[in-house]
């Protein structure tokens, strides 16, 4: 708006001639310069020398000297087009004069470039100085066009008060593209305009505790989200809503069963354990004294423990007489940690699943854990979770780590178990395991020895106790530890929101933020990525509809002369997924439920049924791959049915809930709660007297699917982040990588389809109100349809769009009739005809 009246009217070429052609004829001119693509794939830039019908000979770079075929070129663009804002500027638009634009401009740290509607984002994997409150206020104020994270908040600021419909920002990309981050950036700016009134920085605030809890590290990023982030910022009061729809569980899941390099959140829970000692500590003001050097008695080595930690437990040791039992183990658990910069770090190699990690260690360069880990507390007490609930939170992590070590010996010759007894030497440490964990959940070291290790079933009215297998044990085992992870991740969120009073000050529309774990694929891929993957081909489809679907629908509909612009459709994609009953989704809910089902006779299922599928092929044994929008991703089927079927027992429920702590009794009533409320979708049996329960894969699909339908309700804004290079280092550019994202989000033809499509269209309804004031001679009472002809006339405007008009409902009215409109509206102002204040509700 704020450059109405200087800027001259943009040429908008006719309908008929809004078809693109990108191989002009150019080459036939000499020494334009040309893109050439090397054998490599990639392209340089080369100047034409001379050109006959079919070849061109063209000099490149290093005064290489080619004859080429002419379409193995494409035109270059002048150099007054370097680096422009909005690749829709470009006159000519090809892979790589897009690639080109977008390095010449993350060259100078210009990390944000629009392709039409869409902000692309390219991850600088360094500072960059486009943040902070100078950069607010100068997209607050317009004083800048730049293309910015900032400006799109501001836009979905600025249309959510004008037509009072929710908006969002969705924000994709591969992993480690810069997503999570970008997130904050929008956050960052809501904040700021929220008037500084406190909520909204709380909110800032509390990303460590998510971050720590929810986050890990991968191969593909130091610190990857593992659950979906939904942020809301709402008008009316200025209030934040965190709502976390789906796949805590994942944090869980992924964190628990250590795959996918998952674990980072261990170290970090675990940094905290030793925290909450500090803190007493610090609370009674033990700082400096203490036994030093218990580290080394232990065994751990020189670096030993502070001496003001085991300085804090020997005074509570002394001064506590009752919790001497409790402290004693929380010491032994001490022991097993190493202090790192003021805070404690686990001694990886003690726990069994931290050593079932994928990355090589858990550190991130550049990352001081000691400093993250006093954000995770400070937030706590941002959030007002009390010291004692800290604790205890800490203490679940503990106990998650410690039933890991939980190990099982063989009783008799059907393979039934019973946990701990005999490791030979380490049977007392092992013993230690067992009872490190009910000290810390609080129950009876027998009780949780009956949990892991029978079930008790009702067989018609009787009750008997069965005893569990070796598999069954360990699974039983495992996922007592996945739902207590997940459990204190639900109940984290819960505190936030309960803090930032998140369902009481709800007035109004909102915006939301919306960051979900990116498209991953490793060299070994599994349910976690099959789940995540799934999550963003969704995602995908919703992208798509609403720039490529719906935008040419609505062309088409409203009887314009359009020529489709083609995409790459991913339904096919997202059929092979959720088609019943023989997609992914249902083949495996269903060999799920069968007693026998194996991963093996899994993977041959989906061989047997989805052989003739275009987007899936059967790999040897356990394998099969999927084409993905992004990507081919091979699936090694181990583990699948196991993470999919989340047995959780009553059994292990109810020793949860006869705790003596008030945590695990909490988390006992929320997976109650869960549990009873209604089935949708398949039913999912997991045996025995349990109740029924939802397949993950099935609970994981309906949280998708209520994601996706509160995205419907909105207006989106979509930034699309893309990672330059997969060393996650600066400065490195890779043609080819940005190249094949760019490819996949379809980034081109969105460029096509808004250069040549329809960017401003309104209702009549809207036209009217909004323009009607334009009119010389009022036209009272008249049916919008007709004020808005009306006005179209006053301004000359073409009888055959005047024509369009009337046949259809919705009308479309370029930019130019827009332009026009407000550039008569100016000079009505510069007249005195119309005040400002009228011109301002332009
Ligand atoms: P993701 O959210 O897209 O991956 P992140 O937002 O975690 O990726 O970004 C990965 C890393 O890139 C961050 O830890 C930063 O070091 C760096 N980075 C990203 N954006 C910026 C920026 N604007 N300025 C500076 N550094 C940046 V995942 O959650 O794995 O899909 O699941
Ligand atoms: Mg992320």
């Amino acid at each position: 708006d704020s450059d109405v009246g200087s800027s001259p009217l943009p040429s908008i070429p006719s309908i008929a001639e809004s078809k693109w052609n990108d191989t002009a004829s150019f080459a036939k001119k000499k020494s334009v310069q040309a893109w050439y693509q090397l054998p490599d794939g990639n392209w340089e830039l080369g100047k034409v020398i001379s050109a006959s019908g079919t070849e061109s000979i063209i000099s490149l770079p290093e005064g290489k000297v080619l004859k080429v075929q002419n379409d193995c070129l494409l035109p270059a663009n002048p150099d007054i087009l370097d680096g422009v804002d909005d690749l829709m500027q470009l006159s000519y638009l090809s892979e790589p004069t897009v690639l080109y634009n977008l390095r010449y401009r993350y060259d100078r740290d210009m990390i944000y470039t629009k392709a039409g509607p869409v902000l692309v984002a390219i991850n600088p994997f360094k500072k960059v100085q486009l943040y902070g409150n100078e950069y607010i206020e100068a997209y607050q104020r317009k004083t800048t066009q730049s293309p910015h994270v900032y400006a799109i908040a501001d836009t979905a600021l600025r249309e959510m008060k004008r037509d009072e419909v929710n908006q969002s920002i969705i924000i994709s990309g591969e992993s480690g593209a810069g997503k999570t981050e970008t997130a904050k950036i929008a956050m960052q700016y809501l904040a700021a305009l929220g008037g500084g009134s406190g909520i909204e920085y709380e909110i800032l605030k509390t990303n460590p505790i998510l971050e720590a809890f929810g986050n890990a590290k991968t191969l593909r990023n130091d610190n990857s989200s593992r659950f979906v982030g939904w942020v809301g910022w709402g008008s009316g009061v200025g209030w934040w809503m965190v709502d976390f729809g789906c796949g805590s569980w994942l944090a869980g899941l992924a964190g628990v069963v250590g795959l996918g390099g998952v674990a980072r959140l261990w170290v970090r829970g675990l940094v905290g354990l030793g925290g909450v000692v500090g803190l007493w500590v610090s609370g009674v003001g033990w700082l400096d004294h203490g036994l030093l050097g218990l580290g080394g008695v232990a065994g751990f080595g020189s670096v030993g423990l502070g001496g003001w930690i085991l300085g804090g437990l020997v005074v509570k040791v002394v001064g506590m007489a009752v919790k001497v039992v409790g402290m004693v183990v929380k010491l032994v658990l001490a022991i097993n940690m190493m202090v790192g910069g003021g805070c404690l770090v686990v001694n990886q190699e003690w726990c069994k699943w931290l050593k079932r990690r994928v990355v090589s260690n858990y550190t991130i360069a550049g990352v001081d854990d000691a400093e993250q880990f006093r954000n995770v507390m400070e937030a706590l007490d941002v959030v007002h979770v009390t010291k004692d609930d800290q604790e205890s939170a800490f203490g679940m992590l503990a106990a998650v780590l410690w039933l890991g070590n939980v190990s099982f010996s063989i009783t008799d010759n059907e393979n039934h178990v019973e946990p701990v007894a005999d490791e030979g030497k380490l049977a007392f440490v092992a013993l230690l395991f067992l009872a490190s964990v009910t000290l810390l959940i609080g129950c009876e070291v027998k009780e949780l020895q009956l949990a892991l290790s029978t079930r008790k079933m009702k067989v018609r009215n009787d009750n008997i106790v069965q005893k569990l297998k070796l598999s069954q044990a360990i699974d039983t085992r495992d996922a007592l530890a996945k739902s207590i992870y997940s459990c204190l991740f639900d109940w984290l969120v819960e505190q936030i929101n309960k803090s930032l009073g998140v369902g009481k000050r709800r007035t109004g529309k909102s915006i939301s933020i919306l960051d979900i774990y990116g498209f991953e694929s490793f060299d070994k891929n599994s349910f976690e990525q099959f789940c995540i993957n799934y999550a963003n081909e969704r995602l995908q489809q919703h992208f798509n509809r609403h720039l490529f679907k719906l935008e040419q629908e609505e062309y088409i509909q409203d009887g314009i002369d359009w020529t489709k612009v083609d995409f790459e459709d991913n339904q096919a994609c997202l059929n092979l997924f959720e088609k019943k009953p023989l997609g992914l989704l249902s083949l495996l809910d269903e060999e799920s439920t069968f007693p026998n089902g194996t991963d093996l006779s899994f993977a041959n299922k989906l061989k047997q049924h989805l052989k003739s599928n275009s987007c899936f092929k059967g790999e040897r044994e356990k394998a099969f791959t999927v084409s993905h929008y992004a990507g081919e991703v091979s699936y090694d089927t181990t583990g699948f049915l196991e993470k999919n079927r989340d047995l959780m027992h009553m059994d292990s429920v109810q020793l949860l809930s006869s705790c003596m702590t008030s945590l695990p009794q909490r988390f006992a009533s929320s997976m109650l709660v869960q549990s009873e409320k209604p089935v949708v979708g398949p039913l999912f049996k997991s045996g025995g007297a349990d109740s029924q329960k939802l397949s993950v894969a099935t609970k994981f699909k309906s949280q998708l699917f209520q994601l996706m339908q509160r995205l419907e309700s909105t207006t989106p804004h979509f930034i699309r982040c893309i990672k330059p290079n997969n060393l996650q280092s600066p400065g490195i550019y890779e043609q080819g990588l940005a190249l094949q994202q760019l490819r996949c989000c379809g980034v081109l033809e969105v460029v096509r389809i808004s250069r040549s499509g329809f960017p401003t269209r309104m209702t009549h309804q809207k036209f009217a109100r909004r323009y009607g004031f334009l009119l010389l001679e009022s036209v009272a009472a008249q049916d919008p349809l007709s004020v808005s002809v009306a006005i179209l006339h006053q301004f000359n405007i073409l009888p055959d769009i005047l024509e369009l008009l009337r046949i259809q409902e919705i009308a479309h009215f370029m930019a130019f009739y827009v332009f026009k409109a407000v550039s008569e509206a100016t000079k009505l102002v510069i007249r005195g005809e119309k005040t400002r204040k009228e011109f301002a509700v332009l």
